[in-house]
């Protein structure tokens, strides 16, 4: 079936960019197999840290105080603040608007006890089903810690994941990031690693990698990293990726993903909400793709200021997959420079987002604030063919969608 005119271009290209059900390769959600990990309902979506830091920014009040309170009084806080006091225009005071009137709340009342009131007749394993049919995400990437201990205590002393619907990704920051605080902790879990980086502790640590990826079935393994982030290097950093990080990723066939540019803890007072975005030189990625051409990387960076150059790097390397528009980056007018020249310069061979969600609910947001910039773009490029006489049909545009959306991160690991 050809498509004959814009008009129809863009009803077909709407519905498959709205209606496509999506592989979310990068959250901090977990199946409700985690019990009270797994964050849902109005009062966390209010006290999410990004919505934190924006609230702080009407009042003088000290932090501790807001600390010290329940998690009821900072929602009904933040709720005054940016919704009552302020209009909640930025991404994600809106984002909360949207999820209340898509989940058919009654957006003009403002009435956050009759919220409340609707969220308590609900059960979390509902409330995960309904949020995934409503935001059409079919597949969810967990970022796994086992250095967590009630997340590994559901996986070594419970049943671990048992939802078909999510995915496990071994996060491996405090290994690279933090090594004086690791190494404790890796000899209380059985591994006989030391200070010294020695044949011993390289082997044990390569074990526990590798007996918590089979645990978890972990489909890659993910770091942060500051912006300061060089490879390679005279570093701790380099070394655990050299000697540790690489060849388990090799032996398991899986990617290693790299999330580049942020600064920690720039105000430590906002505690999780008070870590900042920071610069960051692209040559360690183009010096990991180079020297290790049959490792898959999956990158995204935090500041805009590297965007461009990391999407033409994925040009050079096609072991580097682009993802995402990251954080600060994950509002409109980012997502809609990023997505126009990321199509631009790959086609579609990139995966256009990830949520980041820390709370359930958020993914109705997330993605469909992002699906309507990607479909608009997409729109424009569509017709700029059709202009040339190139004919397209649904089926090629569906096939492209699905690439983004769904099938491209799954190719990319092999299992597609
Ligand atoms: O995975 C990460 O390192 C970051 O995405 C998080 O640390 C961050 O707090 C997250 O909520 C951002 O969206
Ligand atoms: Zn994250």
């Amino acid at each position: 079936l050809t498509i004959q005119n814009e008009a129809q271009l863009k009803e077909i290209v709407d519905r498959l960019v709205y209606q496509t059900e999506v592989t979310d390769m990068h959250t901090h959600l977990f199946s409700p197999d985690f019990g009270d990990l797994n964050l849902w309902g109005v009062d966390e979506l209010l006290i999410y840290h990004y919505l934190i830091s924006e609230t702080f920014r009407w009042t003088e009040q000290d932090y501790a105080s807001f600390w010290e309170m329940s998690k009821t009084e900072q929602a009904d806080w933040v709720w005054k603040k940016l919704f009552v006091e302020h209009s909640p225009i930025s991404e994600a005071a809106r984002g909360v608007i949207t999820i209340f009137n898509r989940l058919g709340l009654d957006t003009s009342s403002r009435n956050l006890n009759d919220y409340r009131a609707q969220w308590a007749q609900k059960s979390a394993e509902q409330q995960v089903d309904d949020v995934m049919a409503a935001a059409k995400v079919k597949k969810i990437v967990m970022t796994n810690d086992p250095f967590d201990d009630k997340e590994r205590a559901v996986w070594t002393e419970k049943q671990g994941n048992q939802d078909s619907r999510f995915y496990a990704a071994l996060r491996v920051d405090p290994i690279v990031n933090q090594w004086d605080q690791s190494v404790s902790k890796l000899n209380e879990l059985g591994y006989d690693v030391s200070a010294e980086w020695e044949t011993r502790t390289i082997e044990e640590t390569r074990r526990f990698l590798s007996e918590w990826i089979e645990r978890m079935d972990a489909l890659y393994l993910a770091i942060s990293m500051p912006g300061d982030f060089s490879y390679p290097s005279e570093d701790h950093r380099s070394r655990m990726i050299d000697d540790v990080i690489i060849p388990v990723c090799q032996d398991k066939g899986i990617p290693f993903g790299l999330m580049i540019g942020v600064k920690r803890q720039v105000n430590p007072q906002l505690r999780l909400a008070g870590d900042m975005s920071m610069r960051s030189n692209i040559e360690a990625v183009q010096n990991l793709c180079n020297r290790y051409p049959d490792q898959k990387f999956l990158v995204t960076m935090l500041s805009r200021e590297n965007q461009h150059e990391l999407t033409v790097l994925a040009r050079k390397f096609r072991n580097l997959m682009v993802f995402g528009c990251w954080w600060f980056l994950h509002i409109e007018s980012m997502v809609e420079e990023m997505t126009r020249f990321r199509l631009e310069l790959l086609g579609t061979s990139f995966i256009p987002q990830h949520s980041d969600c820390r709370v359930f609910e958020q993914l109705v947001y997330k993605w469909e604030h992002s699906r309507k910039i990607l479909a608009n773009v997409l729109n424009e490029k569509y017709a700029t063919l059709m202009q040339e006489g190139w004919v397209l049909t649904e089926a090629e545009i569906q096939r492209d969608v699905e690439d983004m959306l769904d099938v491209n991160f799954w190719r990319f690991l092999g299992k597609a």
